[in-house]
């Protein structure tokens, strides 16, 4: 019985081995299918691409001297179209944009001597030459080497920049620094409108934004405090521009003004040469008071520059070459909008080109 049981299962165990070698062997090996992986792409309608046109500097001028254009400058010319026109006409005209007596004379004489018979775009060029005439040999004296930033020139710029409540300083160092720093200019601001917070805080936001660093007063510490500290670290830390804030003054606050004597002569104490500028911020919308404004600051400060600020939305934008004419000083850079691109360098042809609407090259 043993014997049987051992022999069927043996028999079992043989026939189990044949089986399954049988169906090992004849099983057909099977192969992972292989998936193509498509890319399945959602058909949703793609968006239109909206590229925004670039803005030119040259549209930013024409647009923000549109008004000084159409109403004074560019008006010249259309009333000669159709015969002489009257001269009080014209008077009139460029007493409204706040031209000084002696050169809206000097205008009238030139017209009546050259103006007669002439086409309008030949009266256009020759208001065009009088200005150029007058503002040109001023405009040379600009330090261009300054205010365009070369890695190669290890200096350090100090720019002390002032002016009247309101006419752009903080703005306009706010976009200076920003364009310099895009230049790869190491920047640092000082914070000097220690009256108030609110300004500190203006230009905090600005100097955030473009990435540079600024000096802040500590409590209590007056504006020339701020700018000494600001130009020391300047010079010690090798900073490449540093631009002054101060506070907006009337010109006419005689103890205001010696304030920002007392700031500027600390500067030189750090660095005779500091600060190098001294660039007073203008605001066009003041007009004849701006030529009044700029005396007086020029008295205390020797000014190097004039920052012409908000040729946009005013039709005095061209009594630039009235201040320019009186101080001899030149106008360094424009600005005509709040944007960063709004403030550029000023380039005279360009400028009356734009101001007369004769075509810029
Ligand atoms: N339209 C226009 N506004 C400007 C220009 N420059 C500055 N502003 C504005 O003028 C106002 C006063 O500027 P701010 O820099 O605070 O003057 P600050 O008191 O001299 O420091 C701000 O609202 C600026 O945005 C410009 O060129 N055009
Ligand atoms: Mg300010």
């Amino acid at each position: 019985m043993d014997s049987l049981n051992i022999l069927i299962v043996g028999a079992l165990v043989v026939v189990a081995v044949i089986v399954l070698f049988l169906v090992f062997k004849k099983k057909p090996k099977i192969e992972k299918p292989v998936i193509e992986q498509k890319e399945i792409t959602p058909v949703v309608p793609r968006p239109e691409v909206v590229v925004a046109p670039k803005v030119t500097w040259k549209d930013r001028l024409t647009l923000g001297l549109e008004k000084s254009r159409s109403e004074v400058w560019g008006k010249i010319g259309q009333l000669f179209s159709s015969g002489t026109p009257s001269l009080d006409e014209i008077e009139e005209i460029l007493y409204t944009a706040d031209i000084p007596t002696g050169l809206v004379q000097e205008l009238l004489a030139k017209l009546e001597k050259e103006g007669k018979g002439k086409s309008s775009d030949e009266i256009q060029k020759l208001v065009y030459g009088f200005m150029k005439e007058k503002m040109g040999p001023i405009q040379e004296n600009i330090h261009q080497d300054v205010f365009t930033f070369d890695s190669s020139v290890k200096k350090t710029r100090v720019f002390m920049i002032v002016g009247v409540n309101g006419a752009g300083k903080t703005t306009t160092i706010g976009k200076l620094s920003t364009k310099l720093k895009s230049q790869g200019a190491k920047v640092i601001v000082g914070a000097c409108d220690t009256f108030r917070a609110a300004a500190v805080d203006q230009l905090q936001v600005w100097c955030d934004r473009a990435g540079v660093d600024m000096v802040r007063a500590k409590d209590g510490a007056d504006p020339s405090g701020v700018a000494y500290d600001t130009v020391a670290k300047a010079f010690s830390e090798g900073y490449d521009y540093c631009l002054i804030d101060t506070a907006g003054r009337l010109h006419t606050n005689q103890n205001l003004m010696d304030e920002l004597t007392k700031t500027k002569r600390v500067m030189s104490k750090i660095n005779a040469d500091a600060p190098q500028e001294v660039l007073l911020v203008l605001d066009a919308i003041t007009g004849q008071n701006a030529l009044k404004q700029a005396q007086e600051f020029n008295k205390a400060l020797q000014l190097t520059g004039i920052i012409f600020t908000k040729c946009d939305g005013s039709a005095k934008a061209g009594s630039a070459v009235g201040i320019v004419d009186h101080l001899k000083v030149p106008i360094t850079y424009i600005g005509v909008g709040e944007s960063v691109d709004d403030l550029q360098l000023f380039d005279l042809e360009l400028y009356l080109k734009t101001l007369v609407g004769l075509e810029a090259t």
